[in-house]
């Protein structure tokens, strides 16, 4: 029973991507901190297999990776009984409100988007349209649920503005609808970099050997990746942007064991590139193996997973439902 007295809690919304494989970068920037600080919000977390299909996809393959990335989710510690987790595309909603976003949005707005530019670079002309309109979606799951905060990586902090400015358009120019939302970027591990190359993000769509370190990945191919990590010339271990590798390294040991910056120079002072790659391969099995044992638990049962995704989206479809009716009326559609 909720406590009518009580104050409201603001209301969080993030999304992830059901494709390639889960990698630390995911994990410390966005969904440990989700599982950490349930108690503080209202919690929706989204499983957006609609932004998959912005790059090509294999059907069957989404499928499982929807199940495998919910039952990361809930291996990682989103509590059912705390947080609504479902499948973007099982609310028609998500769609409906891109499209009216799209027409409150310009083509100017949209090409100022550093991710599009990137992606798009890789495939020239054959490039989706939807990998051009992917941050009007993400604007659209923001929106429908009333979001004031929005936890992500550094990365998405520019799709997090653009949605806000695009909040504030319609809210001036149709009357006061959407709630603005807030993009929270965590101090540490908001980018975590590859291990092959540490001037890029570590990503999914990567799929070099010896790039990420996947939640998922068994002890032996955890040392490896690090051990195998590319450093920089120098021997002395501290953070220094001119020195990515280590830096990279570094944080990671921070956040894999919750220790400041101070402690992680301090715990490796005098000490070699080896032993510090020794140790955050270590900490990094150490800190995966629960998650592990409790994801090859979940997994086994794909019906329980359905069941739970399906009652998460039938409960929250009403609030999304309202918006949209909102949104309409504002608009002048429908009658
Ligand atoms: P891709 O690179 O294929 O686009 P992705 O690795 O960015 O995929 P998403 O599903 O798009 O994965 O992102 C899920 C969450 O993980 C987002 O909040 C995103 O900001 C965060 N994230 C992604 N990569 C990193 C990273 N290298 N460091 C920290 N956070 C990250
Ligand atoms: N675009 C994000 C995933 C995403 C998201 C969202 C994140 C889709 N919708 C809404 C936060 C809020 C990504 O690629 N990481």
């Amino acid at each position: 029973m909720t406590n009518p007295g009580a104050a409201r809690k603001p209301i969080v919304f993030s999304g992830i991507q059901p494709t390639g494989q889960i990698h630390i970068g995911n994990y410390f920037g966005a969904v440990k901190r989700w599982a950490a600080e349930q108690d503080k919000y209202e919690n929706i977390f989204c499983l957006v297999d609609m932004h998959a299909l912005t790059v090509p996809q294999d059907p069957a393959v989404l499928r499982d990776k929807t199940f495998e990335t919910a039952a990361i989710l809930l291996a990682a510690g989103i509590d059912p009984a705390k947080s609504h987790l479902f499948v973007q595309s099982d609310i028609a909603e998500h769609g409906e409100l891109a499209w009216y976003l799209s027409c409150v949005a310009s083509m100017g707005q949209l090409n100022r988007m550093t991710q599009y530019k990137e992606k798009a670079e890789k495939q020239r002309e054959g490039s989706r349209v939807g990998l051009f309109t992917y941050p009007l979606l993400m604007a659209a799951d923001i929106l429908l649920y009333r979001t004031n905060e929005v936890p992500v990586g550094a990365d998405q902090k520019q799709h997090v503005e653009l949605t806000r400015d695009l909040a504030e358009r319609f809210n001036s120019t149709f009357g006061e609808t959407f709630v603005i939302p807030q993009p929270v970027i965590p101090p540490v591990g908001a980018r975590i970099m590859g291990l092959d190359d540490p001037t890029k993000k570590m990503s999914k769509s990567t799929q070099k050997a010896g790039h990420a370190v996947g939640v998922l990945d068994a002890p032996d191919v955890i040392r490896k990746a690090v051990m195998s990590a590319k450093t920089d010339s120098g021997t002395e271990i501290r953070f220094d942007p001119e020195r990515p590798g280590v830096t990279n390294l570094l944080s990671i040991y921070m956040v894999a064991t919750g220790s400041s910056q101070e402690e992680a120079e301090a715990r490796f002072e005098d000490k070699g590139y080896g032993d510090l790659k020794r140790t955050v391969a270590e900490a990094l099995i150490e800190e995966l193996r629960p998650l592990q044992e409790r994801y090859r638990e979940l997994r086994e049962d794909a019906a329980a997973l359905s069941t739970l995704l399906t009652a998460s989206a039938n409960a929250i479809r009403p609030t999304a439902r309202t918006t949209i009716n909102t949104v309409k009326r504002a608009m002048g559609v429908g009658h």
